[in-house]
């Protein structure tokens, strides 16, 4: 990697604390990532992104700003890219995925806060993410009261924190609420660019923004194979990079390692052997580098072939169908697509129950792993009926509730191990 350490003095990272996560974050990537068998070709591309992660591609961020192009932080998959783009704007996510600085965090924030939230506080008190402070806007959406809250406490922090109201049910006033906001951001995005949303670029930003999802969609269909031609890690960090990088070229990179997954498939090569026990990991999002629960389970004999997450199917697999020509036809297009996220701060929330089921089948897994961060209110409440809907209809279900810490790394290893003999004898 270059010297960036002039970017990042320019920043305000605090350099000795970035320098840390940097050789922390560097050590677990070659050990989990590049020390895995058989990897596709392809994978290179996302090891070469994540190399760069706080390096060119946040050089390209401060190139685009000094274009007059802005940047827009966020923390949800509520915040439609397809609005930031439409202003030639630059969005990138912010959800944090590792333990650091939790410490400070808790000097804001109450202990039982979810990991999420106090790794997005420990990384802006301790100065060490680039792309938050790249952000000219940091939005921060009503989801669960834990954030709700949190942004609160956020807000003197950083340098324009926008709130975007979400509705908690999925009813027509709901729908309409979510309109508004999403016509208040065009407002906020409008006057921080100086640019104007037209149906044109509306419209444009649309079709890069569904080509990208169309492409992550590809790669989780690929998935359905038997022996598996990706692993669940290397197909986690691709939508992970979702969140960070060019959309375009993200797009390019993630359609040609599908191309090479295909050939895989077709020839009948995997990265673990034919038979192997398959899982769908759902639940809370893993933000980069969030990769605990995977690596116990593909280090258990098992492999994880699907996401139900936001890093993964839930964030992905609505594409907005434009049906309308004027920006408030099409915005109405983008309300209906994100409205049908079936997030756990809904009430009442059955799809996502079904979904689970649905990629249950048609990716031939044996079980499901239900995975919540602790403190995280609307998961673990949703885990319950998740799994007991799941076990009744057959399906082996695994609830695990844990945090970004490693203490617990050994007794998940024997729970998951016992599972992944269950689901063998099954
Ligand atoms: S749409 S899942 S990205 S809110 S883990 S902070 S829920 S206490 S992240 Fe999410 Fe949007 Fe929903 Fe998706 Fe709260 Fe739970 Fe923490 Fe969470």
């Amino acid at each position: 990697m270059s010297d960036y350490t002039k970017m990042w003095s320019s920043l305000g990272l605090d350099l000795k604390g970035h320098d840390a996560l940097l050789s922390v974050l560097g050590n677990a990537y070659s050990a989990i990532f590049l020390s895995q068998k058989n990897r596709p070709e392809g994978m290179k591309y996302f090891d070469f992104v994540m190399g760069e992660v706080h390096g060119l591609r946040i050089k390209e961020l401060m190139d685009a700003k000094a274009q007059g192009r802005v940047v827009i932080g966020s923390y949800c998959v509520f915040v439609p890219e397809e609005l930031v783009l439409a202003v030639d704007g630059v969005a990138v996510g912010l959800c944090a995925g590792a333990e650091f600085n939790f410490e400070a965090a808790e000097t804001l924030l109450p202990r039982n806060t979810c990991s999420l939230i106090k790794a997005a506080f420990g990384f802006k008190l301790g100065k060490v993410c680039p792309y938050l402070e790249a952000s000219d806007v940091v939005v921060g959406e009503n989801t669960c009261d834990g954030k709700k809250k949190a942004y609160e406490i956020l807000a003197p922090l950083v340098k324009d924190l926008y709130i975007m109201d979400l509705p908690q049910t999925k009813s027509e006033t709901g729908k309409a609420l979510l309109k508004e906001e999403y016509r208040k951001f065009i407002a906020k995005l409008e006057k921080v660019s100086g640019k104007k949303v037209t149906a044109a670029s509306l419209k444009k930003a649309v079709e890069i923004v569904n080509t990208k999802r169309m492409a992550v969609k590809r790669l989780a269909a690929i998935r359905s194979a038997d022996p598996a031609p990706i692993s669940g890690l290397d197909a986690l960090l691709v939508n992970q990079v979702f969140f960070h990088d060019d959309p375009v070229r993200f797009t390019e990179s993630v359609n040609k390692l599908c191309d090479e997954l295909e050939i895989r498939v077709k020839k009948g090569t995997g990265v673990f052997p034919k038979g192997t026990t398959r899982v769908v990991v759902s639940g809370c999002p893993m933000a980069v580098p969030n990769w605990k629960v995977p690596v116990l389970v593909e280090s258990s004999k098992a492999v994880i072939v699907g996401e139900e997450s936001c890093v993964g199917e839930r964030g992905s697999r609505w594409l907005t169908e434009v049906k309308g020509n004027t920006v408030d036809e099409i915005l109405d297009s983008i309300t209906d697509r994100y409205f049908n996220i079936d997030c756990a701060v809904f009430t009442p929330n059955p799809s996502r129950v079904d979904y689970v089921k649905d990629m249950k089948k048609k990716l031939h897994a044996q079980g499901v792993i239900h995975y919540s961060l602790q403190f995280c209110q609307p998961y673990i409440m949703e885990s319950g009926p998740v799994e007991k809907d799941l076990e009744k209809s057959g399906i082996p279900t695994l609830r695990l509730e844990t945090d970004y810490s490693q203490e617990d790394a050994g007794q998940l290893r024997t729970r998951i191990e016992a599972f992944v003999e269950r689901l063998k004898k099954k």
